[in-house]
């Protein structure tokens, strides 16, 4: 039987177990990456495991999130601690304003067929370019780093056959919000897509990452593309021909599901608030009146997006609408210059378009946030309640040519009315290329000291698991509840990011400002919530500010992956109801009892409602390697003793 890509890549990494599907693997990680708001712990984790340089082929320390450095030291302090870092550790530093982590990686490092780890979600977005592309926990990244191998569940493996071609005006970000409205934000759990069929050839490097990007919200481990003339052609533009290696499944390759997609039946789709996967065409809601249109993020703001965009205004000759504040953050400076060769830079400002940074900028509520109530389109891939920065915007998400064509009429408009013919994108010969805000690592790494900015406060583990847990249920909350929930972004809390008595401060301060004060009154105790608890950004922070607040174990129906993984490594145990319907029998401030002595993995205990008088089975959400880093208070613990016991 052949191979399909994800098991080729996983097979020529594998470090540890078998690759069944749910089984636990350890692979080796060829790359990293790392962003501002979660790489200052991981790089912080890094510096606590003690090793002088990393053990990856390539790391690259990104700064793209907390580039607003307004009213206070935070974000430059953290620069600085992360240039240091970058310098003295072995890894390349991209500058704040150089451009977004993950479309940075894609123009200038990513390779196909070799692994990445990155300390962001959407890093499977190097998907589109035959990576295997893992977005994990700082502390996960910190150990790769190390050379550690990345402990992960085999996921099933999607094969996603592409058949036909997309109609003019339907573009990738259509692709993927018609796969999230059949399979929900849960349908990917525990999965691989992979993408294959005659369609493929039809899209280029751009879009595939864009459909690989948003794959995240579905829940999946990751997604990917073939490496085909299509890839090699962008490789060679960017002056990298030699990274490319072909990928592609064989043809005898076996999957566990398969999924067709007929590219032409696809029609201009939009994203309700608040979940990505609330999917309506965007002829069902055109005429919803609109006050702010944004266009960038990691997942549309590539040279095609920004083009395409660009040459609608140019094509209509018209302007935003009066009504509509319009923003856009570039992709990369390459993204910038691109358009400012082809004189398309002219077309956008003077279409009264304000640009903003090349950063992730809007998408992280990290300025342009909507007005009270205000409703925003945004080409982004997360809509989650809050995240914009004001907490009753209702943000729809769309494709960049659905928020052209919003941003003229002022209202929520379906592209195709605005009569203009087909644009097509071609590729550059050579893309502007200009590394200089890439900073290589420093020759001599023992010159480098690292610059420790005042705020940062770390905290990386706790204490060694008692024989019993006790104490509060401290919240109960519902499904699918996301780290946004948990640490929310934005402005004023993202330069905390390095400061954890700080941020712990904001903990479910989305749904509940109260959650904080009462966990420390309370002595710490317990979380239960619903199905995927957890979804959505990687940031560790939503691990690592309960454990601080004293969170003692998380019990719920089921785990997103990320956020499991970071519970894990920070000693928090994960439990989930062996009914599901025993979630209805707790509620907050019930106090709850459990032995923690016969720990095992996927074992089952018998949890006490002490205030109710009930006793109701959980099951222990681990596997052997979990219950050591729970038992020992987390992953920086283990990891030191195991390093010191070699
Ligand atoms: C996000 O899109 O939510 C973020 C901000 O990029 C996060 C990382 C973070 O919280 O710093 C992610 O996706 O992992
Ligand atoms: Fe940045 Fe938004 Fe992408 Fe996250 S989703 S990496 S915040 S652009």
């Amino acid at each position: 039987m052949g191979l399909n890509m994800v098991q080729k890549i996983v097979k020529a990494h594998l470090a540890e177990g078998r690759m069944t599907p749910g089984e636990t693997i350890g692979i080796r990680i060829d790359q990293t990456l790392t962003q501002d708001a979660t790489g200052t712990m991981a790089w912080l984790h890094f510096s606590a495991i003690g090793l002088p340089r990393v053990r990856t082929e390539l790391s690259v320390s990104y700064v793209d999130h907390n580039t607003l450095q307004a009213g206070g030291p935070e974000n430059a302090g953290d620069h600085l601690f992360l240039q240091s870092a970058a310098a003295k550790y072995g890894a390349f530093f991209s500058k704040a304003g150089g451009g977004i982590c993950h479309q940075l990686h894609i123009e200038r490092f990513a390779v196909p067929g070799k692994t990445l780890l990155g300390s962001d979600s959407h890093t499977p977005t190097a998907g589109g370019i035959g990576m295997l592309a893992i977005g994990a926990g700082g502390m996960d990244v910190a150990l790769a780093m190390a050379g550690e191998p990345f402990y992960l569940r085999m996921p099933k493996v999607v094969r996603v056959e592409l058949k036909g071609r997309l109609k003019p005006f339907v573009s990738a970000k259509d692709v993927i919000l018609e796969l999230l409205s059949r399979l929900s934000v849960k349908g990917g759990v525990g999965k691989a897509f992979e993408y294959g069929g005659p369609g493929v050839k039809t899209l280029t490097v751009p879009e595939r990452a864009t459909i690989c990007n948003m794959g995240a919200e579905l829940g999946a481990t990751t997604s990917i593309f073939p490496a085909d003339g299509e890839t090699y052609r962008f490789l060679k533009a960017q002056g990298r021909e030699r990274d490319f290696r072909p990928l592609s499944a064989d043809p005898d390759a076996d999957y566990d599901e398969v999924i067709e997609l007929d590219l032409s039946g696809i029609e201009p789709l939009v994203a309700r608030p608040h979940s990505p996967d609330n999917v309506k065409t965007v002829r069902e809601l055109s005429g919803l009146k609109v006050h702010q249109v944004a266009i960038g993020s990691c997942t549309n703001s590539s040279f095609r997006d920004l083009i395409t965009v660009a040459r609608i205004f140019q094509e209509t000759g018209a302007r935003v609408h009066p009504d509509i504040s319009a923003a856009i953050s570039p992709g990369s400076r390459q993204v910038l210059m691109l358009l400012a060769d082809m004189g398309l830079y002219q077309v956008l400002v003077s279409a009264g378009f304000r640009f903003l940074e090349c950063a992730c900028g809007p998408c992280i509520g990290m300025g342009f946030s909507p007005p009270a109530g205000g409703i925003s389109v945004r080409t982004f891939n997360r809509n989650f309640l809050g995240r914009s920065g004001t907490k009753d915007a209702e943000v729809y998400l769309v494709s960049p040519e659905t928020a052209a064509a919003t941003a003229i009429r002022g209202e929520l408009t379906d592209p195709r009315e605005l009569g203009v013919a087909p644009i097509e994108v071609s590729m550059p010969e050579r893309f502007p290329i200009d590394d200089s805000m890439i900073l290589a690592p420093a020759v001599d790494p023992d010159e480098v000291e690292l610059h420790m900015a005042p705020h940062i406060n770390y905290v990386g583990h706790k204490d060694p698991l008692p024989k019993e847990l006790s104490g509060e249920v401290l919240i109960k909350v519902g499904d699918n509840i996301t780290t946004d929930h948990i640490l929310p972004g934005g402005a004023r809390i993202l330069p905390l990011r390095s400061n954890i008595p700080a941020i712990a401060e904001y903990t479910f301060s989305v749904i509940d400002p109260a959650f904080a004060k009462r966990a420390k009154e309370k002595g710490g105790g317990f979380i239960v919530g619903g199905e995927n608890y957890g979804q959505g950004s990687s940031r560790e922070h939503a691990a690592i500010a309960p454990m601080y607040l004293g969170v003692k174990a998380v019990i719920v129906k089921s785990f997103a992956r990320i956020h499991h993984a970071n519970l894990v490594n920070f000693g928090i145990l994960p439990l989930t109801f062996v009914n599901p319907e025993d979630y209805e029998r707790i509620e907050q401030g019930d106090a709850l009892r459990l032995l923690v002595r016969e720990l095992s993995p996927g074992g089952i205990l018998t949890l006490v409602n002490e205030t109710k008088g009930e006793e109701v089975p959980v099951r222990v959400e681990l596997d052997a390697r979990g219950v050591e880093l729970v038992r020992a208070g987390g992953i920086l613990p283990y990891v030191r003793e195991k390093q010191g016991g070699r």
